[in-house]
């Protein structure tokens, strides 16, 4: 059985303590990681500031960039051992492994080309004076990773880090910690000088609770959880070190009577499925206008019907939930909703021959679920998409904005001039009309209002999260 170590300083470090990493598919113990401590988070943070007074504090961002470029090109050589790595981890059918290692690569292209255009100013100023900023990192920054999406979302929050010339401290989901050690160990061979890129695996409250709180972390970012995000606003605040927190939603997919369903289906499916639903941007409400609900809920449910669950490696709709606890929270979820007695227009299938000891749950689609339901208000994360009709343009953007996420929204409608309304209207960090996702979207800014937390992580926006701009004013004569 595998025993994976930390990754600190360029090299690998055991810890006395170790947790099961566990398959999803069958709930089999398929290696170790080892359980850090206080202990080694230091032993990390002391590498990273190290490396930020030797030559990677130095190098210049060109030579930065090329890192990640070189970075990016070995995540795509390794793309298919890394996505198998994660499929069996994390339980996601291969097709969505594949996916998430070519996000990575990606993300790690992006920053890699725009390490060196994080440009200042010069600002007119007082007579005499030559004034200008310059952006500078803000040194040894802390990455807490939840388990969903672990390589795309290392991908977008370490290559902004490293692209900003920090020094990161990664601390993965202990349900999750395998793909984030292999490509720490791609950044030690594309050439990151030790100490750029470390890993402390183990526990949320325990590691993860210690890199928040140490005094040289001046910087963290999070996905994951509102209560873990409000614990780690908290320890920022003891430090006064800003945060960025990306902490999931409840994005509605709002669909007018004029839309085109052909595009509509299977993006609403999409958007729910993709990842048994364990999405931080899933489309999980669907808002319905009234006059399109029968037509659209009969071409959703015969999809749902349709839709079979089983082990990752049979590449299936839906593999696994990636825990038994997050498997429990979702049958949670919809032993409420029997209790309540709302309407299951659809449930999909357990594929057959499905190992006994997986965490799976059965697509669900709910219908008629009033917009104050606790279902239609809290984040499930799984593959229960919950329907709501709605009148008019007016109680459309109500019921989008009455939960208290602000993360995304989707909305399909004919009408450009409503598209635009709804666009502005809508609280979320990102709106998309006619379209759910971009396509990826690397290269957009993403983060959240309200519960979903603030910051922005991808694209070019997002650099300035990882660094300070520093005002510098000469005096000439
Ligand atoms: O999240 P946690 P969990 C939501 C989703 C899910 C729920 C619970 O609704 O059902 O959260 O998931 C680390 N100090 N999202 O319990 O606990 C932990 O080790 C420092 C949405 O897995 O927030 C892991 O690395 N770190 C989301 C990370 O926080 C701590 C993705 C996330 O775990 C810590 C995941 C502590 N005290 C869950 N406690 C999204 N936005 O996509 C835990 N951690």
């Amino acid at each position: 059985m595998t025993l994976h170590t930390h990754f600190i300083g360029g090299r690998p470090v055991a810890s006395d303590a170790t947790l099961p990493v566990l398959n999803p598919s069958d709930g089999a113990e398929i290696g170790r990681i080892a359980r850090g401590t206080a202990r080694e988070v230091d032993d990390a943070c002391r590498a990273a500031d190290a490396a930020l007074a030797g030559p990677w504090g130095r190098m210049p961002a060109a030579e930065r960039g090329r890192l990640l470029l070189k970075l990016a090109e070995l995540v795509r050589r390794d793309g298919e051992k890394l996505a198998t790595l994660e499929s069996l981890d994390v339980g996601k059918p291969i097709r969505q492994a594949r996916q998430d290692a070519a996000a990575c690569a990606r993300y790690f292209e992006f920053y890699g080309g725009a390490a060196d255009k994080v440009h200042g100013e010069t600002i007119p100023s007082a007579e005499g004076i030559l004034a200008m900023t310059v952006w500078e990192p803000h040194g040894v920054t802390a990455h807490i990773i939840p388990w969903n999406y672990p390589m795309q979302i290392l991908g977008r929050s370490l290559g902004g880090a490293l692209a900003m010339g920090n020094a990161a401290v990664v601390k993965p989901a202990e349900e999750a910690s395998l793909t984030t050690l292999a490509i720490a160990e791609l950044a030690a061979e594309a050439g990151f000088p030790e100490g750029a890129v470390n890993v402390v695996t183990g526990l949320g409250e325990e590691a993860g609770a210690a890199l928040t709180a140490h005094p040289l972390v001046a910087h963290i970012s999070f996905t994951g959880s509102p209560e873990v995000g409000t614990l780690i606003q908290r320890a920022a605040a003891e430090r006064t070190i800003p945060v960025t927190l990306e902490l999931g939603g409840k994005s509605p997919q709002i669909v007018f009577a004029d839309a085109d369903l052909d595009q509509v289906v299977p993006a609403v499916m999409g958007a729910i499925i993709q990842n048994a639903g364990q999405t931080c941007s899933a489309g999980s409400r669907l808002l319905v206008q009234d006059s399109v609900h029968d037509r659209l809920l009969a071409a959703l449910a015969d999809r749902f019907a349709a839709l079979e669950a089983g082990p990752a490696e049979r590449d299936l709709d839906l593999g696994p939930l990636v825990t038994r606890a997050q498997q429990r929270r979702v049958e949670g979820f919809l032993e409420t909703a029997r209790r309540d007695g709302l309407r299951h227009a659809a449930t999909g299938r357990l594929a057959s021959n499905t190992p006994e000891g997986g965490y799976y749950v059965k697509p669900v689609l709910l219908d008629d679920v009033d917009a104050a339901h606790s279902l239609a208000q809290e984040e499930i994360f799984g593959p229960v998409l919950v329907a709501t009709r709605f009148a008019d343009e007016e109680s459309a953007l109500r019921i989008a904005n009455g939960t208290a996420y602000g993360l995304v929204a989707g909305v399909w409608t004919r009408d450009i001039g409503r598209g635009l309304r709804l666009a502005r209207h809508i609280r979320a960090g990102q709106v998309f009309v006619n379209n759910y996702g971009a396509g990826g979207g690397v290269e957009l800014p993403f983060g959240g209002v309200k519960r979903s937390g603030h910051g922005r992580e991808k694209g070019f926006a997002a650099l300035h999260g990882f660094g300070a701009l520093k005002t510098i004013a000469i005096r000439h004569g």
